[in-house]
This record gives structure tokens, C-alpha cells and sequence, in this order.
């Protein structure tokens, strides 16, 4: 048999070792659910702290039960270390670490080209690589592919190289790794058949496209078309605040159309780390072609000055109340990127919060997912999340609904601010004079 035939083999009657290269919301969920199909499965981070989290059974990662990290553990189908040596055992490699931005909004490919070095000293013949880093078409082929077959491997002989967009939804409770279509492409059809073969026994719906790089593109397109249409919404939000039209029941009727039409809503802006950074990752290799993005750099010009719209319309709201903003007591409502969940990577709501410290207001945050974070600009002062209750938000000039967490209780806190701004439309069932809209 050959490399392919062999793996193949292993693959179908689940003997492969699989391992997993960054236990983040990606891969550790992926790690997670190819050890309960039945894989031996090999998690590495260079995390200490992550791994000792999870030897002691203990998930960080919203989507993954804890008890579910506790069983694989204990069934040693999961072994998890910071130690890549492990590798020279394993059959396949995904690699899901993080694809950042520079300051310069250029790719960070650090932690891709890390991993390669580090899974390179451990390689062997007959091994599949998958990246599932959101990445620019071209670098599976280029820091993969290329810097693996520099050691004498060929790729689709005795190296197998894939590229398979992760499609996490953090806190998506219908749609989880098992149950959301995966699109995998390979550098050859024999690397797509090996990746469809493994991802197959883990995620229901497989979806092989022709080469590594229109996989790449899959996600850019995925990713670009909510910026774009985020964009598109603020920007009517803009127009209809200027134009005093509730831009609210405008998506909502528009919404009522049956086909043709998708409901996209304003914010404070656009946080996480996909949707704010992976199209910057389009129109920078973009422009090695000579082509400029401009939906692209408009959505991300669009998007990114939300936070600076608010602080105009708390301006204007503290207005009606004959009050300015230096000095205003501003409580916000909501710290992480979107609702129910606990990240803060690039939440606008941080942004506002920064802005408006700026302004001179005095600013506190409730968030009981988020009850803690780091002054980004006062190095080492830890900011902490207030407790929400009736009388303290009575003491507040402005109320500001940052991001709608299911768990706010919209009627009390409505019974008792005095002035409400509600960037998230959380309010939408309780109408009153005191509540003001983006
Ligand atoms: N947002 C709006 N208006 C909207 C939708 C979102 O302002 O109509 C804001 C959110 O509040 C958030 C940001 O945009 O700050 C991103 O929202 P998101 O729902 O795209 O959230 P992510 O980045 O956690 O997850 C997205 C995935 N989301 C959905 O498909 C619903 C998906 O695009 C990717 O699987 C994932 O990014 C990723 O990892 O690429």
C-alpha cells in the first residue's frame, strides 16, 4: 500500500492519532469532538495555563462542556501537553491558531509560521496537514505545502496538505462543530480525499472544493459579505437618524420579505476577531494583484467609526437634559463583542468606553460575562463590572445598551434609569420617552 492507502485505512477504521495545533474556541472544540467519534486525539497549546485547565477537566472555551473535556481525558482518547514532540505519533495535524492583524491592519501569519516550524521537526512520511487559520488565498500553498516539501516531501505522495475554513459561531447554540458543513480543500485530489476522509467521521456535512486557495476564498467571501452588510446597515442608521425614521421597524418590515432579502442590524460596531480582521486579510493580498477592495476598506472605514457615532449621540441624548459629557456619569451596559457571550477581542463597546473616558465622563460597565478586563491605556488597572440592581442605575446621567445579553432585565432597568441610550434595539418591547435609539 501506499502513503495515501495507508492513512486512508487508518482514517476509516479510526486508528489514526490525530492532533490538534491551538485549543481556542477552534480547536479545541475540533480536538473535542474527534475524541468523542472515536480518535486518539493529541491537543497541543503553547498555553501552559490552557493546558493545565484542561488536564484538570476544566473547559475555558464557551462552546465545550467541561465534563465532556473531563470524559475524553479520562478515557485518554484526549491527551493535551505544550509539547509538539507528540506529533512524530500522529497521523494528522489541523492547525488552529490565530491569524491576527499587525497595527498596520497587514496579516500577522506568526503563530502559522511558528506551528510549521515546530510540526516540521516531527514529521514524518504519509502525515495530513490541515490549516483551518481564516488566512489570505495562497498560504496553505505557500507556508505549508512549500516549507514541508523543503524537507523532500512531496505533497499528495507522501505529504497530504489541505486547507479547511473554521466556521465557529461562538455561543451558537443550533450550530456546533459536528453539525456545521465544513468546505476542505487539498493541494491535490488525493489531499482532499484523505482530509474529507478524517473531517468526515467528525462533522456531519462535507463540503471538497477544487484547490486549497478556493478554500481560503470561501471563508474571505463567508466573512466579507457581513462586514459588507453590517456596513450597509450602519450606514442607513446613519441616514435615518439624520432623517428621525426608526431604522428598527425598517429592517424589521424589510425583513418580512420572503426572498431576496436578509436582516443585518446597527451596532456600536463590530468586534471579534473574524469579521473586523479577516477581510483585511483579503484586500491586503489583494493589492499584490494590483486590485483595490473597496467594499472592503469602506466596511471596515464604515464599521469602525461606529463607536465614534455613539459618543455623538450620547452627546446629543445628555442633551436634552441640559447636561454635557465631561462629567457625565455613563454606565454601559454590555462589555463583550456580541450578546451572551464573554470575549472582548476588538469589542466596540471597549472602544466606546475608552472614547468616552477621553470626553471626561466618569464611565462604569456592567457585564457579568465579562467582569473584568485590563485598561488598555493604564497599564496593570484592572476595570471591574458593577453589579446591575434598581438603585444603582439611578444614580447614572445615561444608561447606554452596548450589547443586548439575554440576561439583562430590560423592564427593571427601563422602571429605573433616567435616560437610556439602546444601541442593540434590547429595549424594542418597552416604549417611553426616557429610551432613545441609534
Ligand atoms: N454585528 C452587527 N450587526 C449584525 C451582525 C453582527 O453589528 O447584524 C456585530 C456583532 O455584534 C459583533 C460583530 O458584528 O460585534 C461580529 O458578529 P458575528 O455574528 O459575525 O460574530 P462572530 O465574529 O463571533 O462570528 C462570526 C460567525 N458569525 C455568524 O455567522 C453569525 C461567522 O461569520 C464565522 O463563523 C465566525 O465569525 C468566524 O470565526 O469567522
Amino acid at each position: 500500500m501506499n502513503h495515501k492507502e495507508k492513512l486512508l485505512k487508518k482514517i476509516l477504521e479510526k486508528e489514526a492519532y490525530l492532533a490538534v495545533v491551538g485549543l481556542g474556541y477552534v480547536g479545541l472544540p475540533l480536538a473535542v469532538e474527534m475524541a468523542k467519534k472515536g480518535y486518539r486525539v493529541l491537543g497541543i497549546d503553547i498555553d501552559e495555563s490552557k493546558v493545565s485547565r484542561l488536564l484538570q477537566g476544566e473547559s475555558y472555551v464557551i462552546d465545550v462542556k467541561s465534563e465532556d473535556v473531563q470524559d475524553m481525558v479520562a478515557a485518554e482518547r484526549l491527551t493535551v501537553s505544550t509539547d509538539f514532540a507528540g506529533i512524530s505519533q500522529a497521523d494528522t495535524v489541523s492547525i488552529c491558531v490565530p491569524t491576527p492583524l499587525r497595527k498596520t491592519k497587514d496579516p500577522d501569519i506568526s503563530y502559522i509560521n511558528a506551528s510549521v516550524s515546530e510540526i516540521k521537526k516531527f514529521l514524518h512520511p504519509g502525515m495530513l496537514i490541515v490549516l483551518e487559520s481564516t488566512t489570505y488565498p495562497g498560504t496553505t500553498d505557500e507556508l505549508v505545502k512549500n516549507e514541508l516539501e523543503l524537507l523532500g516531501y512531496k505533497a499528495g505522495e507522501d505529504l497530504f496538505v489541505a486547507f479547511s475554513p473554521e466556521r465557529v459561531d461562538p455561543g451558537n447554540q443550533i450550530y456546533q462543530t459536528h453539525n456545521t458543513p465544513k468546505v476542505m480543500g487539498g493541494v491535490t485530489p488525493a489531499c482532499t480525499e484523505l482530509a474529507v476522509a478524517v473531517y468526515g467521521n467528525v462533522v456531519s456535512n462535507i463540503v471538497p472544493v477544487s484547490s486549497t486557495r478556493s478554500a481560503e476564498m470561501v471563508k474571505l467571501l463567508e466573512n466579507t459579505f457581513r462586514s459588507v452588510n453590517i456596513a450597509l446597515v450602519n450606514e442607513m442608521a446613519l441616514l435615518c437618524d439624520r432623517m428621525k425614521i426608526d431604522i428598527w421597524e425598517v429592517i424589521d418590515a424589510a425583513a418580512t420579505k420572503p426572498f431576496g432579502f436578509m436582516p443585518f442590524y446597527p451596532g456600536p460596531g463590530i468586534g471579534g476577531h473574524c469579521i473586523p480582521l479577516d477581510p483585511m486579510y483579503l484586500s491586503w493580498k489583494a493589492k499584490t494583484f494590483d486590485f483595490y477592495n473597496r467594499f472592503i476598506e469602506l466596511a471596515s472605514d464604515i464599521n469602525g467609526n461606529m463607536p465614534r457615532f455613539v459618543v455623538s449621540k450620547i452627546s446629543e441624548v445628555l442633551n436634552t437634559r441640559k447636561k454635557c459629557l465631561n462629567g457625565a456619569k455613563i454606565l454601559l451596559l454590555g462589555m463583550s463583542y456580541k450578546k451572551d457571550i464573554d470575549d472582548l477581542r476588538e469589542s466596540p463597546a471597549l472602544e466606546l468606553f475608552y472614547l468616552l473616558e477621553e470626553t471626561g465622563a466618569v464611565i462604569d460597565y456592567c457585564d457579568e460575562l465579562a467582569p473584568s478586563f485590563e485598561h488598555e491605556r493604564r497599564h496593570g488597572e484592572i476595570v471591574k463590572a458593577l453589579d446591575l440592581d434598581a438603585d444603582m442605575l439611578k444614580s447614572y446621567d445615561l444608561v447606554v445598551l452596548t450589547t443586548d445579553h439575554s440576561y439583562f432585565d430590560y423592564t427593571m432597568i427601563a422602571a429605573n434609569a433616567g435616560l437610556i441610550l439602546d444601541c442593540r434595539n434590547g429595549f424594542k418591547k418597552i416604549k417611553a420617552e426616557h429610551i432613545y435609539k441609534l
